[in-house]
This record gives structure tokens, C-alpha cells and sequence, in this order.
């Protein structure tokens, strides 16, 4: 249970963040978690997992991949407490297989649509939305990237870090930027924490903003999102809790202004039609497929 708990302080702290990273992390610590437990029957068993995994998913509300991932291990089998455990480990370790499988085929899928010459901005730090932009980079295309901070948290810190350990030529922004320099701007490349069923994007504050300038300027708005960054929840019309993070990130000493309220909500809301394309691992889809990639490939449907 410690580890678990390591884990779930983790994904909390943002130790470990990123949606995908999240879903991997968590799905192997309740692995771990699962292989440890000393219980004296498959009810204890049960009852042991359950509380492990509620543990988990009370971390951080917004990532769907989070639960999505939870309910996947917790998919398990076993007429005894020892089929039981090795069902629930062999749920994880393929989940985590396939999560790394849909990242490497999205970064060839998405790449297709880069040029030579062209010009990529990015917002926060996506894993998957980065993997697009190395993996037309590693095909010998000329290309040069646009980060921006993503106040408060400064992720796109990472992404510059990480654009400059591949060798790519990379400018950073300040996120109110972005309307300025969109016109050179050939695709803005971002990443998901939820794809609702009619195609709308949850992804880091800030990314709603992004898309307006790019409707307004004509640039391709392409997301990069595993399958199990869509939320079956939503198909009934289920709105994504929003995670609202501490004043001190915005503000630090803030309590010390006692008319000043800090609002920091971390992710916002693009809707489907400034979204040209949703790249997963199934292929490129259009927004407006999203329920069906619900149905078909998380096996929920009205
Ligand atoms: C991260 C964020 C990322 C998505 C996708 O927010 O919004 O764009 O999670 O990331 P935070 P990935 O830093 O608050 O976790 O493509 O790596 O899954």
C-alpha cells in the first residue's frame, strides 16, 4: 500500500502528470499494489483492490485516462484469489503495452500530415503531441517548433528541454503570444486529457484560447489523443469536472490581498469545431467520430 500511496501523492503533487503518464503510472502501481496484497479470500481480495483503486482515481479529477485505465485493470477474472491477482497484473501490463504502442503509431500517423518547412506551436507538455512533432523530425523533415510557457505551471519548460535534447529548433512564447505569432503557424499540435463524445477537447488551460486564433487564422488545429482519452461518461451528456488547483500557483502570498480571489482552473474546454483532427492510434478521425470510437473501442454506447 505504500507504494500506492507514493504513487497516487505523486500524480497529485504533478510528480508525475501528463494524462497518458498518469494512466500508465496508475495502472501499474495497482498492479504492484494487487501482487502485494496478503488477503485470505478472493472477497478480501476484491474489496483490498477496490480501495487501492479508489485511491488512485481520487488523485486528479480531470484526465479521463485515468479512470479509464482503473477500469480497464480492474477488468480482472479468476475463480480463486491467485487467478484473480495474476488476471488483474496481466490487465495492467497490457494496458501500459498498448498505451505505448497508440503513442509511437499516432507520432506516424500525425507526422504524415507535417511538411518540410513547416511550423508547429504547441501548448503545455504533451507526451503524445511531442512524439508526432519527433517522429517528422526523425523522417528528415525541416521543421521548427513553437512552445508556449503554459502558465502557471510552466510545462512548456519541459517541452523546450525536450525539443532541444532531439536537436530541433525551437522558439518559446508567452502564452498571450500565441494571436501574434500564429500566421507563421502551419499546425498547432496539442495533446488530450478528455475527448467528450461530440468531439470536444479538455486539454491544459489555455488551449480553447489557442484554437480560437487558429480557426481565426486558417492554421490546422490537429489533436493527438489515445482512444482511452475518450470519455464514455460524457455520452450521456455528463460534463468533465474541471480541476481548480491551489491560488498559490498563480499567485504565491496571495492570502495576504484580502479583496483578491485567484481563480486557477488547469484545463479548459475547446469545442469540436475548431478541431480539424483527432490523430489516435486507430487512425485520423474527425471530431464528430468520437462516439463511435466510444462505442467500438471502449464498448459503451447509449
Ligand atoms: C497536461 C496536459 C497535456 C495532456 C496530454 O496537464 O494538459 O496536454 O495531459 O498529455 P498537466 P499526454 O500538466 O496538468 O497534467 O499527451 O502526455 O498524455
Amino acid at each position: 500500500m505504500e507504494e500506492l500511496l507514493e504513487t497516487a501523492e505523486k500524480i497529485r503533487t504533478m510528480e508525475i502528470r501528463g494524462a497518458a503518464l498518469i494512466a500508465r503510472a496508475a495502472a501499474s502501481a495497482l498492479k504492484e499494489f494487487a501482487l502485494s496484497i496478503e488477503a485470505a479470500s478472493l472477497e478480501e481480495f476484491n474489496g483490498e483492490v477496490r480501495r487501492g483503486a479508489e485511491i488512485l482515481l481520487d488523485t486528479r479529477p480531470t484526465a479521463v485516462s485515468l479512470s479509464n485505465a482503473i477500469r480497464t485493470v480492474m477488468r480482472y477474472r479468476g475463480d480463486d484469489l491467485e487467478a484473480a491477482r495474476s488476471s488483474l497484473a496481466k490487465n495492467a501490463d497490457s494496458f501500459v503495452e498498448r498505451s505505448l504502442m497508440a503513442v509511437e503509431r499516432i507520432g506516424e500517423i500525425g507526422s504524415r500530415r507535417i511538411l518540410d518547412g513547416d511550423v508547429i506551436l504547441t501548448h503545455c507538455n504533451s507526451s503524445v503531441a511531442l512524439a508526432i512533432i519527433k517522429t517528422a523530425f526523425d523522417a528528415g523533415k525541416d521543421i521548427r517548433v513553437i512552445a508556449t510557457e503554459s502558465r502557471p505551471r510552466y510545462q512548456g519548460h519541459l517541452t523546450i528541454k525536450a525539443l532541444d535534447g532531439w536537436g530541433i529548433d525551437t522558439e518559446l512564447v508567452v502564452d498571450s503570444a500565441v494571436r501574434s505569432v500564429i500566421n507563421e503557424v502551419d499546425h498547432v499540435i496539442v495533446g488530450a486529457d478528455v475527448i467528450t463524445a461530440n468531439g470536444s477537447l479538455v486539454n491544459k488551460i489555455g488551449t480553447a484560447a489557442i484554437a480560437l486564433a487558429a480557426h481565426e487564422a486558417r492554421t490546422s488545429f490537429v489533436v493527438a489523443a489515445e482512444t482511452y482519452k475518450f470519455s464514455p461518461e460524457t455520452i450521456m451528456g455528463e460534463l468533465v469536472p474541471i480541476e481548480e488547483r491551489s491560488p498559490e500557483e498563480v499567485y504565491p502570498g496571495i492570502s495576504k490581498l484580502a479583496h483578491v480571489r485567484v481563480r486557477n482552473p488547469a484545463f479548459d474546454v475547446t469545442p469540436h469545431r475548431y478541431i480539424d483532427v483527432i490523430c489516435t492510434e486507430i487512425g485520423a478521425i474527425p471530431p464528430e467520430m468520437s462516439y463511435l470510437v466510444i462505442k467500438e473501442m471502449l464498448g459503451w454506447e447509449l
